[in-house]
């Protein structure tokens, strides 16, 4: 299977300018090309996976994969995809965000060797242009009946698009046409918002370079989820790839969750598992879903890609140790992220060391009487260990690392108790 079929069978192709052209084009030779990403948020979250694994599929196939940091757009804002006017960022702003984001699109790609990976910074070039020199050299060439008709534009007539976002287009044009002539670069990847301002740099490169090589466009699907809620979002918002606003096991829980309606399709959009894995892991989610096979290795997966094999370790023994109740040999750090959503109350006097008014203070049993019983009951678990005594007291040794206590009432239902 060559890199388009796999891309096909895998569902990541959306839309492409010209498709005959371009598969005869990776038949033939090794290419360079091109996906961007404008520095608005200082993190990348999983909704902007998709087009950099895919980039980083084509480097494995042996072509040149380059990322454009939009320092410069990402001081005007994309208007693609927005029902409004983006809030202009800081300078500053768009600066510390591009550091954040470079540390993470480094670890997609191999920077040695032949098709070693490129990354440039599109305020090098914009950064210094004169108006003058935007407007007569590639202005000019871009007819303003041909950018009204764009869908991004088109969408934001009747709400309203200021001047900047409307020229918006034309400097991702120009990246490209740069990237075309300075490294050969003849396809431009993206989301399926990103197809406006794909078309508009081929327009800009057939206008100014009309004997010049073909250049190609190739859009993404959006990723979707089978219950028709936004894929990425939890309740506790975006899923984040900078492990301290998603931890690995949060990062981890939230792939373990897949519906199985979802799980194959994720499965080929984001893994690097083959074909045959796959399948083999379809059939079990036909045949057995109750295992949760699937899940599992698109959790693992992604975790080890994301965080790195130890940080998949650790989501594992915190997701181990959370199922089976026995939590007394997690590190404080473990307890961190595997606690960091649960009920918590920090203990203020010796007298709520005793277990029954701990329960009561904490708000885990709802009175003196309920508590007692719920631990008669064998219903109340300190660091994992059942406590049948009504007269229990907090020890020293129940403190994991000197901070925490866990206790669990039932089944499930954890409280992290703190000093
Ligand atoms: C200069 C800037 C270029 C080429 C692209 C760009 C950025 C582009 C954009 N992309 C989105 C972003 O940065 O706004 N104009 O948040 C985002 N992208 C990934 C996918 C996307 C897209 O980073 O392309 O479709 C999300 O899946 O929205 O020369």
């Amino acid at each position: 299977m060559d890199l388009l079929e796999d891309l096909k069978w895998r569902g990541i192709i959306y839309q492409q300018t010209d498709e005959e052209g371009l598969a005869d084009l990776l038949k033939n030779e090794n290419i360079t090309l091109y996906c961007g990403i404008d520095p608005t948020g200082d993190s990348m979250h999983i909704g902007h996976l998709l087009p950099y694994l895919t980039l980083r599929r084509f480097q494995q196939a042996g072509h040149r994969p380059i990322v454009v940091l939009g320092g410069a757009t990402g001081m005007i804002g994309d208007p693609s995809g927005k029902k409004e006017e983006r809030k202009l960022l800081t300078i500053e702003n768009v600066k510390q965000n591009g550091e954040g984001l470079k540390k993470q699109l480094e670890r997609f790609f191999d920077f040695e060797g032949e098709n070693g990976a490129v990354m440039v910074n599109n305020y090098d070039w914009h950064g210094s242009m004169d108006v003058v020199t935007f407007l007569r050299d590639y202005g000019k060439h871009i007819g303003i009946n041909y950018m009204l008709a764009k869908d991004t534009i088109a969408s934001r007539l009747e709400t309203g698009i200021s001047f900047t976002e409307f020229t918006y287009t034309i400097l991702q044009a120009v990246d490209f046409l740069n990237l075309y002539g300075k490294y050969h670069c003849r396809l431009q990847i993206g989301g399926s918002d990103q197809w406006g301002n794909i078309t508009s740099g081929l327009e800009l490169i057939r206008k100014m370079e009309p004997e010049g090589e073909k250049a190609f466009g190739l859009t993404i699907p959006l990723v979707t989820k089978a219950d028709g809620t936004k894929f990425g979002k939890t309740e506790s918002g975006a899923v984040w790839l900078n492990p301290e606003k998603t931890s690995p096991y949060e990062f981890y829980q939230f792939w373990v969750n897949t519906a199985d309606l979802d799980v194959v399709k994720y499965l080929k959009y984001f893994t690097f598992l083959s074909k045959e894995e796959i399948e083999e892991l379809a059939q079990s989610v036909a045949n057995e879903p109750h295992l949760r096979k699937a899940q599992k290795a698109l959790a693992a997966e992604m975790t080890r890609l994301i965080h790195g094999e130890e940080a998949l370790q650790q989501a594992l023994k915190i997701t181990e140790a959370l199922f089976s109740g026995d939590v007394k040999n997690l590190t404080v750090e473990e307890i961190k992220q595997g606690f960091k959503d649960v009920p918590s109350f920090t203990i203020e006097n010796e007298e709520q060391k005793n277990l029954v008014e701990l329960l009561v203070a904490a708000k885990i049993s709802p009175s003196k009487r309920q508590a007692r019983e719920d631990i008669q009951n064998g219903a109340v678990y300190v660091n994992g260990g059942r406590v049948t005594d009504t007269h229990y007291t907090v020890q020293e040794t129940d403190k994991i690392g000197g901070q925490f206590t866990v206790i669990r009432r039932g089944k499930k239902k954890y409280y992290l108790i703190r000093f």
